[in-house]
């Protein structure tokens, strides 16, 4: 049966005060969203519009677990890392069951041409932001008195170690300590504006016009999905690379869309802070791992770190140019702990929207793409809109740097969004009110996370 997207967490508004019964029901509601979206081996994002397992929703919903259930939490990466690559790559889609709700499919992927391919899975053959050391760490640092986490770290710890060297290796070509993304869906935030540019020399002359059969949009109003010119190509894209058999060089060399981005590189960066303790736990060696921290908190500076706009910014390997828009991935570099504290301020001050609930003191948000900017549109998925995960990592950012008032006043955000609204993929980002899909894992699974930071209020 699924959740109805009717919270029984709803408060009614204007009441400030902190509340038990408040963060109690809330949280009965983020266990309920995610008990109806758990298949017994994995949790769907949602009951409809993504009824696989997605790489990276399955980290935060990991993350989520860890103090709820973390022998669920073990299952849920365990059953993501049954999909890895031979050449270390986590796809971004796990096909465990075949459904006929969502494009593109297995059939349409094709991953068994590629040589790397796992065998007897059915996945996508592109990655997402390699959340992964992250979440482990997450569930081994909350697990370890109720269960024997040592076990579940000894296993995940080289499959965690293949996917960092493969974006070292395969991903990183010129060996900056920067991975490069060859298709939006890796870098998680699909039709963000910064992509606009970038995106439009995916309509190479000469490729076959591509087939795209959009089952999103029975599930959710166009005005809130990308565009149809974008999903051809991104479609176009999966074409390219299925004819090029996953060949990982040739993605990297000859894509029409390569960019460096600034999120997945946070990301990433964290994740390799995450993996360093997790090797110092079990003995391993550590070179290799403080090789890449070096490299990639050089690259942040040589080449993100934008001296004209004073702000880190991706880059596109095509055109060689920065691409200069102010999206919340500008401030994802604090949940890396890459900036000096000079930068800090500079780097969160222009981003907070007043709060939706109208006390700007108490609460703020940060929005995918800022009210200011051209093309911000307020309900279009990552083109406005206040996604969870981005802000429970400036958050978790934002406590890095010691700014505690600053984290708690998203921290209060989040929980009053999801208290008020319900377990959305994406809110609007100055009125009360979900979008996307409801009944949303990574919401709930973080929501959960931060109700366990402290009471709420
Ligand atoms: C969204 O992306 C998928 C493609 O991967 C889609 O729109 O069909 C993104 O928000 C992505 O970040 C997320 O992992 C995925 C599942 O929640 O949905």
């Amino acid at each position: 049966m699924l959740v109805s997207t009717e919270n029984p967490a709803r408060r009614p508004s204007g009441d400030p005060r902190p509340d038990l019964a408040f963060g109690v029901s809330l949280a009965a509601g983020a266990k309920a969203v995610l008990d109806a979206n758990w298949t017994g081996s994995f949790t769907r994002p949602s009951p409809r519009l993504y009824p696989h397992q997605w790489n990276w929703d399955s980290g935060f919903i990991a993350i989520g677990y860890a103090g709820y259930s973390p022998e669920r939490a073990m299952t849920e990466l365990r059953s993501l890392f049954r999909g890895q690559w031979r050449n270390g790559m986590v796809p971004h889609i796990v096909f465990h069951h075949p459904s006929d709700t969502y494009f593109p499919d297995a059939a349409d992927w094709r991953a068994d041409r590629s040589p790397d391919a796992p065998d007897g899975v059915f996945t996508s053959g592109i990655t997402q932001p390699p959340i992964h050391a992250t979440a482990v760490r997450a569930v081994v640092e909350r697990a370890t008195r109720k269960l024997d986490v040592l076990r579940f770290l000894e296993e995940m710890y080289p499959k965690l170690l293949a996917l960092h060297r493969f974006l070292y290796r395969d991903r990183d070509p010129d060996g900056l300590g920067l991975a490069v993304c060859v298709h939006p869906w890796e870098t998680g935030i699909d039709n963000s504006p910064k992509w606009d540019r970038a995106l439009l020399g995916v309509d190479a002359a000469g490729l076959p016009i591509p087939v795209v059969r959009r089952k999103d949009l029975l599930v959710v109003g166009t005005d809130q999905r990308p565009a149809d010119d974008d999903y051809r190509r991104y479609i176009q894209l999966v074409d390219l690379f299925r004819s090029w058999d996953y060949d990982q060089p040739r993605m990297v060399r000859e894509s029409p869309f390569q960019v460096y981005d600034v999120l997945f590189n946070s990301v990433l960066h964290r994740a390799n802070w995450d993996l360093l303790e997790l090797a110092r736990v079990l003995g391993e060696p550590t070179a290799e791992i403080r090789e890449w921290l070096r490299k990639t908190a050089g690259a942040f500076e040589t080449h993100l770190w934008d001296e004209q706009d004073r702000m880190y910014h991706s880059r596109d390997l095509v055109s060689g140019q920065p691409i200069r828009v102010h999206t919340a991935s500008c401030a994802v570099p604090l949940f890396a702990g890459v900036p000096d504290h000079a930068r800090v301020e500079r780097l969160v001050g222009g981003f907070f929207t007043a709060c939706p609930f109208g006390e700007p003191d108490r609460c703020a948000s940060v929005p995918s793409y800022h009210e200011s900017q051209e093309g911000f549109q307020a309900v279009n998925y990552w083109r406005g809109p206040v996604w969870v995960n981005v802000n429970w990592m400036i958050y978790e950012g934002l406590r890095r740097y010691r700014l505690i008032d600053s984290a708690d006043r998203i921290r209060r955000n989040l929980l009053r969004l999801a208290g008020q609204a319900g377990f959305w993929e994406y809110y609007h980002p100055t009125e009360p009110r979900g979008l996307g899909s409801p009944d949303f894992s990574w919401t709930a699974a973080l929501v959960l996370d931060l109700l366990g930071r402290g009471g709420w209020g």
